[in-house]
């Protein structure tokens, strides 16, 4: 990236060049200041000798019919008919001035990811500009104040998934090294499902998809793979397995493709430079060439870094690369785009497509050994191994000689990214020091920063002129990709003062990283895990500098409509209906944020002296802990009950309350996933009041027919019927 006269470092108000070179120079090292003094006169020279051209684009949102696997899906969105929305191009400079008008039925917003723009033009609904009605048009205005690799998409609800995204390209006439085809490559992955009704899923089971991409950690499984133990400190850990995904996709796409192809007339020689962008809405990839060819990475983010040769790049959504692939021969090569579970990759075929070589199918990865070496909380960023097999992490020693004949792959890690320019900022600034630790529930699906959702706690508030330093605590089994609007800042690596300059971070399961930014943008900026649904349901907050205050008219507005959109706290119903010979059962659960509401019937024998059923409204202190309050209702007679559950370690569910009645009650469920069509559930339930004490146990063996229903066996005991067994179905909904 270049900055145009490094202006785009300062606040945006500063327009006066001596001023911004006054406080450029407080601000960096003043050795560099000596080196560097003859140069920045240069560059100011430059605005007063270039006339800032003004680049125009208009885009029009429509809600379009799309077909990608076969089935017509009439809920994609579309700019100007195309998915991807159409590549906007700028040289260093221009004005831009982007025209967006809403054909479709629903508010919309788009945000310019990765650029440096006014606060006030960057996009999200209410903390920045306000929404786009249907039928309106907003204009955006902006200068182009650097070069690199960005991206566009809406900001509202769950449109992005739908197809709202496309490439940005800025460029100026100074080429850094001699390119002979640019290429944009824009990934994404594609549900044929409506997004909301992902969600709608996920906020039932946060392992919703797991049967569907037939990632199910099991018992069987663990026992094949030698990885019992590894599967037991999971549940006893209550993290569970490695989670690469939480949406079963129906596809993966480069530039709107499964395949797509460009440059039909490749040489040996050529140098190709390809901005890949990860547009995906929660999907990570790996990028490959060929057979492991090796590339350069040249630029993160849009910002150039020193050149480095890797075979492989892990991207988080959000995040954008430039890599120089010099062609090998005359023959054609696939760039590959895996997604990181590796349940599909979508592919772009460079040259010649009868004779291209193709990228070696990844193994599927496996649950149980992965991220168990993340497990310990590490401080400090780990060093890469040189050479790292097509699948990462640890491996059972007869996986890792099955492969050892395969090309090895040499990953980028952040470790090798190096600034081209150094980055450290003056050491006499104030630093601010924020730590964020990332955590999530999957039996809510809710993701939280710090304990809290972005409704409990929306804003973190810094000081114009500080450096702030944000430590990025990954507290799950998830990756999330962090990004932050309207800054760069350094990733604190192994470069010292050339630490490579960032707007995305991939935050691993169990690991922190440390990034720090100069506060030079007064304003509101969202600062978010880029997980389309994480970031729905929580995992995000508004960064706002001190004494700034949103015009009262954004404030009036989110306070008229911010209602009408998705949030973290809104209300998901689910439920469940078990059928069977000798018994029958109602679940229903109302949650919303925290606060949850079960209501179930039972009938045994279907005798209606036997119905018994019970309310109790929760509220989630934690993933863990939650008390409780409601009515239950058993042999004619209602009491009112007060007490608590808590998900113990070895994912046992543990409730305990009192009736008005005077009995104490106490409650033991688990569930045991046998292999991915087979589960066994177990409870038990003691009643203890005046006299003998009451207990009952009942299990049911259910065979998964498909995602939401159950064949099974259910089997009950008690004092006074003895056992009892049945058969029936299982439905949830
Ligand atoms: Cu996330």
């Amino acid at each position: 990236m270049k900055f145009k006269g490094f202006l785009a470092l300062l606040p945006s108000s500063l327009t006066s060049a001596t001023r911004a070179f006054v406080l450029q120079a407080s601000n960096m090292k003043s050795h560099l200041i000596a080196l560097l003094s003859p140069f920045f006169v240069a560059l100011f020279c430059l605005p007063i000798l270039t006339q800032a051209a003004e680049r125009r684009y208009e885009l029009t949102i429509e809600e379009v019919t799309w077909n990608i696997t076969g089935k017509d899906v009439d809920h994609a969105l579309a700019i100007n008919g195309s998915i991807p929305a159409p590549i906007l191009k700028f040289q260093l400079g221009d004005d831009a001035v982007i025209e967006v008008t809403n054909k479709t039925t629903e508010p919309t917003s788009v945000h310019w990811h990765g650029v440096l723009v006014p606060w006030n033009m960057d996009g999200p609904m209410f903390s920045n500009n306000q929404p786009i009605q249907p039928g309106e048009s907003f204009t955006f205005r902006f200068p182009i104040k650097h070069t690199g690799t960005y991206w566009y998409h809406s900001h509202t609800e769950l449109q992005e998934q739908r197809g709202l995204y496309g490439a940005i390209v800025i460029e100026d006439h100074h080429e850094r090294m001699k390119i002979d085809h640019d290429l944009v490559v824009v990934m994404s992955d594609w549900t044929d499902e409506r997004p909301m009704d992902v969600l709608a899923n996920l906020k039932k089971d946060g392992h919703y998809y797991a049967f569907k991409k037939k990632f199910f950690p099991s018992w069987v499984g663990a026992i094949r793979h030698g990885a019992v133990w590894n599967y037991i400190k999971g549940q006893w850990t209550r993290m569970g397995a490695m989670d690469l995904s939480d949406v079963g996709y129906d596809a993966f796409l480069i530039n709107g493709k499964k395949i797509s192809s460009s440059v039909a007339n490749l040489r040996k020689g050529d140098r190709v430079r390809l901005r890949l962008i990860n547009a995906g809405a929660s999907s990570y990839f790996y990028v490959n060439i060929g057979n492991l060819r090796p590339f350069q990475v040249i630029s993160k983010d849009g910002v150039d870094v020193m050149p480095v040769e890797v075979t492989e790049l892990l991207m988080g959504m959000g995040e954008t690369y430039d890599l120089v692939f010099e062609v090998p021969n005359d023959l054609g090569f696939e760039l590959r785009a895996t997604a990181q579970d590796v349940t599909g990759h979508a592919s772009l075929i460079l040259g010649d497509q009868e004779n291209a070589e193709s990228v070696p199918s990844k193994m599927k990865p496996n649950p149980y050994m992965m991220g168990m070496d993340h497990s310990a909380h590490t401080d400090m960023p780990t060093h890469p191994p040189e050479h790292q097999m097509p699948m990462d992490d640890q491996m059972p020693t007869e996986a890792v000689e099955e492969i050892a004949s395969m090309p090895m792959t040499k990953r980028l890690h952040y470790s090798m990214l190096r600034s081209v320019n150094p980055t450290a900022f003056e050491e006499n600034l104030p630093q601010h020091d924020i730590r964020l630790e990332l955590s999530g529930d999957m039996d809510r699906y809710l993701w939280t920063i710090n304990g809290k959702t972005f409704s409990e706690d929306k804003y973190i508030i810094i000081r114009e002129g500080e450096v702030v330093r944000f430590t990025l605590v990954n507290q799950t089994m998830m990756h999330h990709p962090m990004h932050l609007h309207g800054h760069f800042f350094r990733v604190l690596n192994e470069q010292g003062d050339y630490s490579p300059l960032f707007h995305t971070i991939d935050v691993a399961p169990m690991k922190t990283e440390t990034i720090e930014l100069l506060a030079n943008e007064p304003g509101i900026w969202f600062f978010h895990c880029h997980n389309l649904y994480h970031m729905k349901m929580g995992m995000a907050r508004w960064v706002k500098y001190e004494n700034f205050e949103r015009p009262e008219e954004l404030v009036r507005v989110e306070k008229e409509q911010a209602k009408q959109f998705t949030k973290d706290s809104d209300l998901f119903f689910s439920g469940k209906v078990d059928l069977y010979s000798n018994h029958a059962e109602l679940d229903l659960r109302l949650n919303g944020g925290r606060y949850e509401a079960d209501l179930t019937f039972e009938i045994d024998e279907y005798a209606a002296d036997t119905l018994e059923a019970d309310l109790a409204f929760k509220y989630y202190v934690d993933r863990y802990f939650a008390p409780l309050a409601g009515v239950e209702y058993r042999d004619d007679d209602i009491a009112g009950i007060l007490g608590a559950t808590y998900l113990a370690p070895g994912e046992i569910q543990m409730t305990g309350y009192m009736t008005t009645e005077g009995q104490a009650v106490i409650k033991l469920s688990k569930q045991f996933d046998i292999v991915d069509r087979l589960l066994l559930e177990v409870g038990g339930e003691g009643r203890f009041f005046t006299g003998e004490p009451e207990w009952e146990a009942e299990a049911e063996l259910k065979y998964r027919i498909r995602q939401n229903l159950d064949f099974g066996v259910f089997y009950k005991w008690d004092e006074e019927k003895d056992h009892r067994v049945g058969l029936g179905f299982s439905l949830s909904f």
